[in-house]
């Protein structure tokens, strides 16, 4: 397999000091997708994670539980191994940092760098955090206490062996000045360049074992143990088969081509990995992603004992773990920060999965069944909307592969789904319902052919996304995974055009709808907050257009003229307090796209407790003159759906903040 066609994904290997959430779920789904892609498209692609078993984090634990460390890492790693099997991880390995052949790995390093000079003795005094497993200088505490965590930290002055990192400094600046893809997302990289030009100093890599004995014996003093990064990163190497001074064979799959990390630990990855690489002399990794945190709906960072923790398997479990990928890589662009709600989550459900897809799949299914015999009709009078909607689906096929390539997750099912709508789309503005009842099956039969098609392609598209859903999809279609993945390479090679893959005269399933509705939000859910439904859907429309007489003028009617004089734009709550002054009022701060969030006093205290509106997505009444409301302005007003007895909901929308509502 030639080099561009193999791809290696890693995510961190996660400490075994407790159990997965959605953080560690989320970078593995994010690995996950990127590596179905890669093998979608017929590449090598190699993916691995796995745990982080040493170091005083995980010691501290086990002498918690009164185990022995490794008793406790047995215990632990099983419920990281069944994370990946219920969230569909496909990764190649899931290497330990206790497995005989990484230890043996690290020492082999260490010894070759020892003897080569990069590693040197010295007495060392600093301050030590526990919690951050590091020393920092007088100089670095913040009001006498670690920097990165705020936990107390002990003066300590030991030998220790350190690894000459400053010496290469000044290369790696250079490394980065002249990849500028390096380090991703662009404001990660001038973070690092950041630190590093303030100068970078030597690394200590090792704990006397009479302090912290549980670790990688040093093969050239045993009375220390390797300092848990330096460990930890090598997994990355031991697991290809690294080796100094032996052969090439890691080369098959190093170099990395995406080491994908929290944006917490960026300088461990792109300063400490990327400098022991360059003493190792082994070539480095194509790209660092660091992506962003999932916060609270409130914008907190999430904790259990903050008690705003979200469970994943409870999402799965409700919403299932195709739904729950989804959301992850649709809702936030991979770098930027998330604030989870389930409220938004399951709006997003409902719009993108049960309504856009779910609603193509099921019509597809569903008109050709009632009318068409329930087999694959041909294709038999295409014209020009199927000519249009073949030219969305090659500009959306383009877009989302483009995306997908550069792990731009968002951007990619963005464009999908435009592909999605145009679908529905062309559903309505072709009419099947009028095709099948004057008889025109000719003309049926392409839109159903058509529809099916784009269920094929959108389908196979969506394979490292949701895979389980997606093969019940084109199961139900009479396509197997194979074939539609086939598809998919002879589109992206255009080797055949899009919605130009299926046989005619296939046998269909209708099934149920892929993905159900949810009208309120699931009971365990609800339990939680003991909260209230969501907004009662409209009645389905009715398939049939109405006849020809014009609807009655009301007295109030307005031209259109008047209704576009308001300035109706989408907006996120970000935050949401009680007024101080009045009982009925809310103050709401609302991002509507504007470079500063809006404040704006709602009359909805009665219907809404402050926390069940933030991470909502409205529609807000931007153009409004501001009034002070009680001694606090009012910059504009929000949407709410009222009947006689007051406030129902606030009126919702999908989409980014700022857009505007037409
Ligand atoms: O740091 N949102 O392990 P770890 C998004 N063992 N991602 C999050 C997150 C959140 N709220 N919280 C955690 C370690 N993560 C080391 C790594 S690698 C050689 C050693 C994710 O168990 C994110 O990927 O603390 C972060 O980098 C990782 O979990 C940290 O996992």
């Amino acid at each position: 397999m030639s080099a561009d066609k193999r791809f290696y994904i890693t995510t961190p290997i996660y400490y075994v000091n407790g159990t997965p959430h959605i953080g560690h779920t989320y970078t593995s789904v994010v690995a996950d997708t990127a590596v179905r892609w890669r093998r979608l498209k017929g590449h090598a692609a190699y993916f691995l994670t796995g745990t982080d078993e040493h170091g005083q984090k995980v010691l501290d634990k086990a002498t918690e539980r009164g185990m022995s460390p490794k008793d406790h890492c047995d215990d632990m790693v099983v419920h990281w191994k069944a994370m990946g099997t219920r969230f569909a991880l496909s990764n190649d390995h899931f290497v330990r940092t206790t497995d005989p052949g990484h230890v043996a790995c690290v020492k082999a390093v260490l010894m070759d760098l020892w003897e080569r000079g990069e590693i040197y003795k010295d007495s060392y005094t600093g301050w030590y955090s526990t919690t951050a497993e590091r020393f920092w200088t007088e100089k670095d505490l913040v009001d006498g206490k670690c920097p990165d965590t705020g936990q107390p930290v002990t003066k300590i002055e030991e030998s220790n062996y350190f690894f000459r990192m400053g010496s290469y400094g000044q290369r790696l600046i250079d490394h980065i000045e002249a990849n500028p893809d390096f380090i991703l997302p662009e404001k990660r990289k001038n973070e690092v360049l950041g630190f590093l030009r303030k100068g970078l100093g030597d690394l200590c890599i090792s704990r006397p074992k009479e302090r912290m004995a549980w670790g990688i014996d040093l093969p050239f003093d045993t009375d220390f143990v390797t300092y848990v990064w330096f460990d930890a990163l090598l997994n990355y190497l031991s697991v290809p088969g690294y080796l100094p001074g032996g052969d090439d064979d890691y080369l098959g799959t190093w170099p990395a081509d995406y080491h994908l990390i929290g944006k917490d630990i960026l300088t461990t990855h792109s300063v400490y990995w990327i400098t022991m690489l360059m003493a190792m002399q082994v070539p480095l990794p194509k790209h660092i992603y660091a992506h962003g945190w999932w916060m609270s709906a409130d914008g907190e960072k999430m904790s259990k004992s903050l008690g705003n923790a979200i469970d994943v398997n409870l999402l799965a479990d409700e919403y299932g773990v195709c739904a729950t990928r989804y959301f992850f890589l649709r809702e936030i662009a991979l770098g930027a920060d998330g604030n989870f709600s389930y409220q938004g989550f399951q709006t997003r459900y409902n719009a993108d999965l049960a309504n856009d897809l779910g609603n193509l799949a099921h019509r597809a299914l569903s008109m050709t069944s009632n009318w068409l015999g329930g087999l694959t009709p041909a294709l038999e009078a295409p014209g020009e909307l199927e000519a249009d909607l073949r030219s969305v689906a090659t500009q959306a096929v383009r877009d989302y592969a483009e995306g997908m390539d550069t792990l731009q997750f968002k951007a990619a099912l963005d464009a999908l789904w435009e592909l999605v709508k145009a679908g529905n789309k062309y559903i309505d503005t072709s009419a099947p319902w009028a095709l099948n009842k004057k008889g025109d099956t000719a003309r049926l039969a392409t839109v159903m052919r058509s529809v099916l098609e784009l269920c094929n392609l959108v389908g196979g598209l969506l394979l490292p996304v949701m895979p389980a859903k997606m093969e019940e999809l084109l199961g139900r279609i009479g396509r197997s995974v194979p074939q539609a993945e086939a598809d998919v390479r002879a589109v992206l090679a255009d080797e055949i055009e899009p919605m130009a893959a299926l046989d005619d005269g296939v046998t269909l399933d209708l099934g149920d709808p892929l993905f159900p509705r949810f009208r309120k939000l699931p009971e365990a859910i609800a339990a939680l907050f003991g909260e209230p439904d969501e907004a009662p859907e409209q009645p389905a429309k009715k398939a049939k257009a109405p006849k020809e007489p014009p609807p009655p003028t009301p007295e109030d009617a307005i031209g259109y003229d008047d209704f576009a004089k308001v300035r109706l734009q989408a907006g996120k709550i970000l935050e949401c307090r009680r007024h101080p002054e009045a009982d009925k009022l809310l103050v709401v701060k609302v991002d509507v796209g504007e470079p500063e969030p809006r404040q704006i006093v709602a009359g909805v205290a009665d219907v809404f407790a402050p926390e069940q509106l933030v991470g909502r997505t409205i529609v807000v009444v931007c153009n409004l003159k501001p009034v002070k409301l009680r001694g606090i302005w009012s910059n504009g007003m929000l949407l709410a759906a009222s009947n006689e007895s007051g406030v129902q909901d606030l009126v919702g929308a999908v989409c980014d903040p700022g857009a505007k509502v037409k």
